[in-house]
């Protein structure tokens, strides 16, 4: 996995509309600005940088039921989408830089479009599965699974601006790791579903490696399919990744956090990423802001063969006298 190649299609998606708290749309700008393109070419990795997805403002989007900004978010995933197909027809392993989570649901139906059959891995602090109904806040961030999982279509209400969204995962097909902040309607629907999940809690009694091992086996136990990652920087530890709308003490170590992402290089099946809740205006510092990037742009140059042991191209040749 370290030496071998990967051809990464890069994408940025400056859109907060799924929550709140501006800022997380700077996301993309400050993990470029951290050197992700020429670090992953430098890792031996061919890529080409899409740019960012530019999003229409949707006027008198007002609530529907508790759900807020219903058409802004379809109307953006939607583009998003059209930009993930493009980037799978190309042949690259999508890259999607965010934005909030809302964001998952362009970037998996349009992978989904590409490549059918997707295996999810979601990792993150939260389920983003509550569905409009069972939603504490209204923000979509916290929904976008509700929206593509296959069996809990029945249970989704018609949201103007959303009913384009063909789920197009099954429930099998999912695995979380790292939750921790889990609403009673995602506890349920996790729950009767029988949804994979290794919450913090499992991490804590396994450890990261039997997780990963045991991930690995619900994944492929339907046969090697491509697999869709899902990284919420809030998965890990707020003291590494402050500088995101919802932190949640008590996370994913920094080392814990990359060696999901070495597992999953190493299955050589990673077909695309997400990389979100990355928001800069939420930190207190600049160290809090470089800490949370850097921890970003390590995921995602673990998923792409960096090893933490170092490596050597198949070339290389041992200065001697
Ligand atoms: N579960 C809460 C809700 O539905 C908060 C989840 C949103 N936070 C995130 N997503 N960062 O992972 O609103
Ligand atoms: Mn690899
Ligand atoms: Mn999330
Ligand atoms: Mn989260």
């Amino acid at each position: 996995c370290a030496r071998a190649h990967h051809s990464v299609g890069v994408v940025g998606a400056p859109f907060w509309k799924g929550q709140p708290k501006d800022g997380v749309e700077k996301g993309p700008d400050f993990i470029r600005g951290a050197g992700l393109v020429e670090k992953l070419r430098k890792q031996g990795c061919t890529v080409k940088d899409y740019g960012n997805v530019t999003f229409q403002d949707v006027s008198n989007d007002s609530p529907v039921g508790k759900v807020q900004r219903p058409q802004t978010v379809g109307l953006a995933n939607q583009r998003l989408a059209d930009v993930v197909k493009a980037i799978k027809n190309d042949g690259y392993i999508c890259v999607m830089l965010g934005g909030d989570h809302s964001l998952a649901i362009g970037s998996i139906v349009g992978h989904a479009a590409i490549k059918k059959d997707l295996s999810v891995v979601w990792v993150d602090a939260h389920a983003d599965i509550n569905t409009p109904l069972t939603t504490p806040t209204g923000n979509i961030h916290g929904q976008p699974m509700s929206f593509l999982i296959k069996e809990l279509h029945c249970k989704m209400p018609v949201v103007p601006g959303l009913s384009w969204i063909k789920p197009c995962i099954s429930a099998n097909d999912l695995v979380y790791i790292g939750l921790r902040d889990v609403d009673p309607g995602e506890h349920y629907i996790l729950k009767s579903l029988g949804i994979k999940a290794f919450s913090i809690t499992e991490v804590d009694r396994l450890g990261i490696a039997k997780v990963m091992e045991q991930t690995c086996d619900h994944v492929f136990s339907r046969g090697k399919k491509p697999i869709h990652l899902s990284y919420d920087i809030d998965a890990i530890d707020p003291m590494v990744s402050p500088a995101t709308g919802t932190p949640v003490v008590g996370g994913l170590t920094y080392r814990e956090g990359i060696y999901i992402t070495e597992v999953i290089c190493q299955t050589d099946l990673l077909s695309a990423l997400d990389m979100v809740e990355v928001n800069p205006k939420q930190a207190k510092t600049d160290d809090e802001i470089k800490s949370t990037v850097n921890a970003a742009v390590d995921v995602v140059l673990g998923c792409f063969g960096r090893v933490r042991e170092g490596s050597h191209p198949p070339d290389y040749w041992m200065p001697h006298l």
